[in-house]
């Protein structure tokens, strides 16, 4: 799927700014676009209000948009939108994280349009992620609606990426597909040109970072071109060709769009994660979208200094846990050399979660979920959209999903061979595996191409015992080698939480400061002695929201920055070690 731009054929407008906003029932009021409801309404009826809601604004149309089709586009509406035009359905779409976009040609007229969106984030056991959902009468008999999420992050809802309005001609380019061949410095593109309508002849060029034409050709839908003197994609050192694609109609430009790739290698093998062939190490973090004020909602301010706070760490990767994030940081991180893990939404995948620390055997999460379709939607939005970045070099189709029950490798299979068949650059794929199913008791492993490990030896299990935590989690990674010897291993999540300010002079405290850092050292003292561990994506980047429960202070507090990006001492103690561990061994 095609990231909206202006080119010489395309017009873009863009929405975002302040909408009306409204519940069932209510009156209109002002709502930033975008930007999640909850905390921008203040009070905690609407902040944790569940159920439908509606946003509405006005555009222009003007003579010469309506030569062209036109099309509305969001990046994201979480979790489910209705849309209609003028008070004309349009259509729907369901799934909070990935963009989606109808044409309202018909629907719109010359002059002013009123796009009204009906919303809701109803959580349940058919979507992804996986919600408890329950009714209970409240007082006056009203039905109130709860969402219990089965997972630790807040269920932030709202347009939380741009809308825009965006024009195409009647013939035109729906998407692009980029693979290619890489021999030393020469390699072979091939790109694949879906159109809508026809196209009598495309015509590719091909412009370096110097904007320097380096292959150019005419020719059908598909093609290959040639390029010589390569300069690869590298982890930090990201170099990106721009293919400039052109529907041409007796020599005329019909549509043009202008798609940017990078170029680099990905493979496994003898237990090494692998990178323009050579064993790369992820040092990094699991990240959430999720600010101040903002909640999900995009913050190109927010991704900007993240990135940099991540730069000045030394760190070179970092995973979208739990979901897909904006097109806006996918192609930041792809500009900027950063490593990424691509997440679905498939996360809560386990009956009874919560802080038991042990699934619930009387209801089998396999036999029980259904979200099956969920799933493979999100599956194949996911790659249709992000299939041509080269920061992203491994599929998650999942975090934590209950992979020590029977019916995980069934549930499962069908879905890795979707990924794999979808992604026409091949990439790696995995599922993020939790410690309840620990080497001996997984059932899934055998599909993931990279034993990725959310492990708390020292928080969770052996607190404030880095000696048994150190053990247990070598015994562990141990075990897993032993199990499957060619996959290489590494952290995608491993912390402490940590409240900002709190110290102890006794280091082996939980949650001050002073632990955190004792955590880190006592893992990195363990992994750093095995050959095949390749990586470690550190639980959180920064302090978020969650939901409310005993188990956490005003949010998850396992960030090596807080909410509002201050660096704890764990975040000096990581710029130190990732500044002398280098991106490749
Ligand atoms: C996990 C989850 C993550 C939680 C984290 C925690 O394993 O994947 O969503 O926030 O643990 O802090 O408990």
């Amino acid at each position: 799927m095609l990231y909206p731009i202006a080119t010489q054929t395309r017009q873009l407008i863009d929405l975002s700014g302040i909408w009306q906003f409204k519940f069932a029932e209510q009156d209109w009021q002002p709502m930033a676009v975008p930007g999640s409801f909850n905390d921008q309404l203040v009070l905690s009826e609407y902040k944790n209000y569940i159920g439908d809601f509606f946003y509405q604004t006005k555009f222009f149309v003007t003579e010469e948009m309506l030569k062209q089709r036109v099309f509305l586009r969001f990046g994201s509406v979480t979790h489910y939108a209705e849309v209609s035009i003028n008070h004309k359905n349009v259509g729907k779409h369901s799934g909070g994280f990935t963009p989606f976009e109808f044409d309202i040609t018909d629907a719109v007229v010359l002059g002013e349009n009123i796009v009204t969106v009906k919303a809701n984030n109803i959580l349940d056991d058919t979507t992804l992620p996986v919600g408890n959902y329950t009714e209970i009468e409240g007082e006056n008999g009203k039905i109130i609606k709860k969402v219990d999420e089965n997972f630790d992050f807040f269920n932030y809802a709202g347009i939380h990426r741009p809308v825009r309005i965006w024009t195409k001609p009647l013939n035109y380019i729906d998407d692009i597909t980029v693979t290619y061949e890489l021999k030393g410095d020469q390699a072979k593109v091939n790109l694949i040109v879906d159109v809508i309508g026809k196209a009598e002849q495309i015509r590719i060029s091909i412009l370096d970072e110097q904007d320097q034409v380096v292959a150019t050709s005419i020719g059908g839908k598909e093609q290959c071109l040639n390029i010589e003197n390569v300069i690869r994609w590298q982890p930090m050192n990201a170099y990106l060709y721009r293919a400039v694609i052109e529907i041409l109609e007796s020599g005329k430009v019909e549509d043009s769009y202008i798609e940017p790739f990078g170029m680099r290698t990905v493979e496994i093998k003898n237990n090494q994660f692998l990178i323009n062939d050579k064993p790369f190490y992820f040092k990094g973090y699991g990240r959430h979208e999720d600010t101040h004020i903002n909640g999900r909602g995009l913050s190109n301010t927010a991704n900007v200094m993240d990135i940099n706070l991540m730069k000045w760490q030394g760190a070179n990767s970092f995973r979208t846990s739990h979901y897909p994030y904006s097109e806006e940081m996918m192609r930041l991180a792809d500009r900027e050399g950063f490593v990424v893990i691509d997440e679905t939404t498939a996360v809560g995948l386990m009956n009874n979660f919560g802080f038991t620390l042990q699934i619930d055997q009387s209801r089998n999460t396999w036999e029980t979920l259904n979200t099956h379709e969920a799933h493979r939607q999100v599956i194949r939005e996911l790659i249709k959209r992000d299939k041509n970045y080269a920061c992203v070099v491994m599929w998650s189709i999942a975090n934590e999903p209950s992979t020590a029950e029977k019916g995980a490798y069934d549930y499962f299979a069908p879905l890795f061979e979707l990924a794999r068949e979808l992604d026409p650059q091949k990439r790696p794929c995995c599922y993020v595996n939790i410690l309840l199913a620990p080497a001996g008791k997984d059932e899934a492993m055998a599909l993931s191409d990279v034993i990725c490990l959310n492990r708390y030896y020292g928080w969770y299990k052996n607190t404030a015992d880095l000696v048994g935590a150190k053990k247990a989690l070598q015994e562990e990674i141990e075990h897993w080698h032993r199990l499957f010897p060619e996959k290489p291993i590494m952290f995608t999540e491993y912390g402490a939480d940590t409240i900002a300010g709190l110290h102890d002079m006794d280091f082996n405290t939980p949650f001050t400061e002073e632990y955190q850092v004792e955590y880190y050292k006592a893992n990195h003292e363990v992994i750093d002695a095995i050959p095949y561990f390749v990586g470690e994506h550190v639980w959180n980047f920064a302090d978020f929201q969650t939901k409310y429960g005993i188990f956490r202070v005003q949010g998850n507090k396992k960030g090596l920055f807080t909410r509002t990006r201050e660096p704890k001492l764990a975040a000096h103690y990581f710029k130190d070690r990732w500044n002398s561990v280098p991106d490749f061994d």
